[in-house]
C-alpha cells in the first residue's frame, strides 16, 4: 500500500453538510436501481444490471469530478455498475427510466442500449459498453491528450475485479507508466468478488488486485468500498496526486453485490452481503446528525420523485422503426 496519505488527512473529518449530502446521493441511486428492478420484473425493460452495494464508492467519486467537456475537466471511462457515480454528478434518475424502457427519449441511446449506459458529451462521459474492460484501452487516450494539453484533467477508468484479468488491464497499466510519459488515470477497481457466477477466490491469485500496479512504477492502495467516508478520503487523495503529478493511480475498492450479477441471475436481494447505506445510516444515527425520522424522510422524498418520474415516462414514445438510421456513423446504403 502507498496512498498518499499523510497523518492530517487522518485525522481529518467531514462536514455534517458533506456527510448529509453523501447520504442523500446513496439514497438517491439505490432506490433509482430498486426501481429499475422493479421495472425489469414487470416487464417494462429487458434487461437491469447495476449498482446497488457501490454507492459509498460511486457518491465520492461523482463529488469529486471536475466536471465539463473538453480536456480542461476529467474524462469518464465507466461501466454498467456506475450510477451512484453519474447521479450525483447531476444527471436524473428519470433518464436512467427512460434507457431502462428504451423510450424515444433515452439521451444516452435514444432506446438502443440497454440501462446504465451512459454517454454525455457536456460532461466528457464517454459511452460506457456492454463488453467489459475496452474503457481500460481508450481511458489512456484522453489521458494522453490531457497530458500534451496541459491542466489538472484527469482520466478515471472504472471497472469490476473480473475484467482485470482480461489483456486490456494489463495494456492499461503499460500504456499510463511508460518513463517519461506517464498519464494522468485514475484506474480503480469496484472489487465486489464475482465475476457473474465465478468467485474471484477461485481465479484471481490475489485479492490485492491493485497490487498489479506496483512493478509498473505506480502508485495504488486499497480502501473499504462499504465506508463512504474511507472512499471520500482515499480518492481525494488519489485524484489530487493524478492532478498534480499528472502520474496514474490505482486504487481497490472492496463493495457488495446487494442485487447479484444483473437481473440474468435473478436480481434477488443477497442478505449476507454488507450494505453500506444501512451502516451509513447507523453511524450517521451514532453521530447525532441523522435521526431515523429524518433518514426516512430522505427515502420518501427521493420515493416520491422516482413515481411522478416513472408516470412520466410511461406516457412517452417509443423509437420509430425508421430511427434506426439515425445517430450512425455512415449513410444508410440503399440496398
Ligand atoms: C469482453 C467481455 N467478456 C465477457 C463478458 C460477459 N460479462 C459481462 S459482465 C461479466 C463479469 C464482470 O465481472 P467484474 O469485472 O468483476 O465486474 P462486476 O460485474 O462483478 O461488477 C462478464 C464476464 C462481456 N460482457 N464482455
Amino acid at each position: 500500500m502507498n496512498m498518499p496519505r499523510t497523518a492530517k488527512d487522518k485525522a481529518a473529518k467531514l462536514a455534517p453538510e458533506l456527510k448529509l449530502r453523501i447520504h442523500d446521493h446513496m439514497v438517491q441511486a439505490r432506490l433509482t436501481e430498486e426501481l429499475l428492478i422493479r421495472l425489469v420484473r414487470g416487464g417494462q425493460g429487458y434487461f437491469w444490471i447495476g449498482a446497488p452495494g457501490e454507492e459509498a464508492l460511486g457518491v465520492p467519486l461523482g463529488l469529486l469530478i471536475d466536471k465539463g467537456e473538453g480536456p480542461d475537466h476529467d474524462y469518464l471511462h465507466l461501466h454498467y455498475r456506475s450510477s451512484p457515480t453519474v447521479l450525483t454528478m447531476g444527471a436524473q434518475p428519470i433518464d436512467l427510466l427512460r434507457q431502462m424502457r428504451s423510450t424515444a427519449t433515452d439521451p444516452y441511446s435514444r432506446g438502443r442500449n440497454f440501462v446504465n449506459h451512459f454517454a454525455i458529451k457536456a460532461w466528457n462521459i464517454v459511452p460506457v459498453t456492454p463488453t467489459i474492460e475496452t474503457q481500460y484501452t481508450v481511458g489512456p487516450g484522453t489521458a494522453w491528450v490531457q497530458k500534451r494539453h496541459g491542466g489538472t484533467g484527469i482520466s478515471i477508468i472504472t471497472g469490476g475485479d473480473a475484467g482485470t484479468a482480461e489483456g486490456d488491464f494489463a495494456t492499461c497499466l503499460n500504456w499510463s507508466t511508460r518513463p517519461g510519459h506517464e498519464l494522468p488515470v485514475l484506474i480503480l477497481i469496484a472489487h465486489n468478488g464475482y465475476g457473474i457466477s465465478t468467485r474471484a477466490a477461485e481465479t484471481q491469485a490475489s485479492p490485492h488486485l491493485h497490487e498489479r500496479a506496483g512493478p509498473f512504477g505506480m502508485r495504488h492502495g486499497e480502501v473499504d468500498g462499504n465506508d463512504p467516508e474511507a472512499c471520500y478520503f482515499a480518492l481525494q487523495a488519489a485524484i489530487d496526486y493524478i492532478r498534480k503529478e499528472r502520474k496514474p493511480f490505482c486504487l481497490q475498492a472492496n463493495v457488495s453485490r446487494l442485487y447479484g450479477h444483473s437481473s440474468s441471475s435473478g436480481a434477488q436481494l443477497i442478505k449476507d452481503e454488507r450494505d453500506c447505506l444501512v451502516e451509513y445510516e447507523a453511524r450517521l444515527e451514532k453521530e447525532g446528525l441523522l435521526s431515523k425520522d429524518a433518514a426516512e424522510a430522505v427515502h420518501e422524498r427521493w420515493r416520491a420523485h422516482l413515481k411522478e418520474a416513472y408516470q412520466q415516462v410511461l406516457q412517452e414514445p417509443m423509437p420509430d422503426s425508421a430511427d434506426i438510421w439515425k445517430h450512425i456513423f455512415a449513410p444508410a446504403q440503399e440496398v
